[in-house]
């Protein structure tokens, strides 16, 4: 069984997931207003994979009878100034990510709920990959520049993250 101080946090990230898949979904469809069709499939995917933590967390919030909440998801930007704005728009949301994950973690030491923790672990591996992910993005960006074709080139190079 989960403790209530953990069930609470697990619940507060199922919403922070949840934010997160609809916010990259909201990407993904300014970037192919944009044209930016590379960007835009990128965010599509990294939509999908938001959704999918947030079932994991609601698997084993069931699997140890505890509640898991569905959220209410809201504050989703829907227009950006510029794909540069975006792009660290997107950092920001993963470090606030791991950011939560560690409190969690930290909670889980407090009452010694290891289970959890250890559960936990995974998502802390993934926010490595993340945080990487949405910083290359940003270098990117600045690489190239939107000089001439720059625009152009960015898509085709966000695109290609899909597989990192
Ligand atoms: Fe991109 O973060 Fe979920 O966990």
């Amino acid at each position: 069984s989960l403790q209530e101080s953990i069930q609470d946090l697990l619940n507060e990230q199922i919403a922070m997931e949840a934010h997160s898949s609809a916010a990259y979904l909201a990407m993904s469809a300014w970037c192919n207003v944009q044209g930016l069709q590379g960007a835009a499939k990128f965010y599509r995917k990294q939509s999908g994979e938001e959704r999918d933590h947030m079932m994991k967390i609601f698997d084993y919030m069931n699997d140890l009878g505890a509640h898991p909440m569905s959220p209410e998801v809201k504050n989703i930007t829907l227009h950006f100034n510029n794909l540069h704005d975006m792009l660290i728009m997107a950092l920001e949301m993963e470090i606030k990510i791991t950011e939560n994950f560690n409190k969690i973690t930290d909670q889980c030491h407090k009452v010694k709920d290891f289970q959890t923790a250890r559960f936990l672990q995974w998502y802390l591996d993934e926010q490595v990959e993340e945080e990487k992910t949405a910083r290359r993005a940003i270098e990117l960006y600045e690489l190239i520049g939107i000089e001439g074709v720059g625009l152009f080139r960015i898509d085709r190079e966000l695109e290609k993250l899909i597989h990192e």
